[in-house]
């Protein structure tokens, strides 16, 4: 492997033309690594344009989770097709994702020996605008969504711990991110460890990603981290979270209403198939017994019929 561009304090920076084993090899050593410039910066400024009518709209949070300066716009597949295209579908992103998040398992079919492999979908997909004076957020780790039980280990193993993450995580920088502005704070390692660690995750054991506009921190959702507080007066910190979950896994954020059926229709087939309109093979997910494709697209039916998984 040659060696990673920069050492950011634990987390590596990296430029997108790195090679695909070298930045898994990051996300299997510290947990997250940042892609440097992965989205185009008019990409960023044209999604920012179609969602800042949203994050103006938001209602304030009740509770701890997200501070009431922060502003948030969900169902993201609804509100900005840039994003959709250019944020949830980047090849480098699924590629990762495909990598951490395929399951393959066979099973019994009578005498028959079946195989079947399930890939991860899209879980949700959010806009963060963290404003002036907003307090960090709890750390936690996205996965206690997932009720995922996690043994500690020391270091990562391929072969044991392909089935060990549930959902992966990327923060876009929508504009430049510093420790001031609310960067997000992150335990550089801490996806080796267990969920019966007696002690919380600790403030003083964080890092804080910073970003320029483009840049992305793609991270393991077993990872300790949290929003950053924003001590300026004047800075806004706009970053878009992607997650992406195992297909036999539920949505965190329900894309078949969050995303209206005709605007699912307008897109692509493979991003329909990252919404949800897809199987989880053997049979996750079928409508009528079929593909749910057909129940967004009763065009594609054809002669298609209910079979064999
Ligand atoms: O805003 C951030 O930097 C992180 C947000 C986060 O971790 C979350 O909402 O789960
Ligand atoms: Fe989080």
């Amino acid at each position: 492997m040659t060696e990673p561009s920069t050492l950011t304090q634990g987390v590596q920076c990296v430029s997108k033309d790195t090679p695909l084993v070298e930045i898994l090899a990051h996300m299997k050593r510290d947990g997250g690594v940042i892609i440097e410039n992965l989205i185009a910066e008019e990409d960023i400024d044209k999604t920012n344009e179609e969602v800042k009518h949203r994050l103006a709209q938001d209602v304030e949070w009740d509770g701890v989770f997200f501070p009431k300066e922060t502003k948030r716009a969900n169902s993201m597949i609804a509100v900005s097709p840039t994003y959709t295209q250019t944020q949830l579908m980047n090849p480098t992103f699924q590629a990762i994702c495909a990598h951490f998040l395929t399951t393959r398992h066979w099973f019994w079919w009578g005498e028959e020996r079946k195989e079947s492999v399930s890939k991860p979908y899209v879980s949700s997909c959010t806009a963060m605008e963290i404003g002036p004076g907003a307090k960090a957020q709890p750390l936690h780790r996205d996965s206690f969504v997932n009720h995922t039980w996690l043994p500690e280990i020391e270091a990562w193993d391929d072969e044991r711990d392909k089935h060990r993450e549930s959902e992966i995580g990327m923060m876009v920088a929508g504009c430049k991110v510093t420790k001031e502005n609310g960067g997000t704070a992150f335990i550089p390692g801490s996806h080796l460890w267990g969920t019966d660690r007696p002690q919380p995750p600790k403030a003083q054991d964080t890092i804080s990603v910073c970003m320029e506009k483009g840049d992305a921190f793609i991270q393991f959702a077993s990872t300790y981290h949290g929003g950053g507080s924003n001590t300026t007066t004047d800075q806004k910190r706009l970053c878009y979270a992607t997650f992406m979950v195992r297909g036999y896994l539920r949505q965190e954020e329900n894309q078949f209403l969050a995303v209206p059926k005709e605007v699912a229709r307008r897109y692509d087939r493979p991003i329909q198939e990252v919404i949800g309109y897809s199987l989880s093979d053997p049979a996750c997910g079928y409508v009528e017994q079929l593909d749910p494709i057909y129940a967004l697209r009763p065009e594609l039916l054809g002669e298609a019929r209910p079979r064999d998984w």
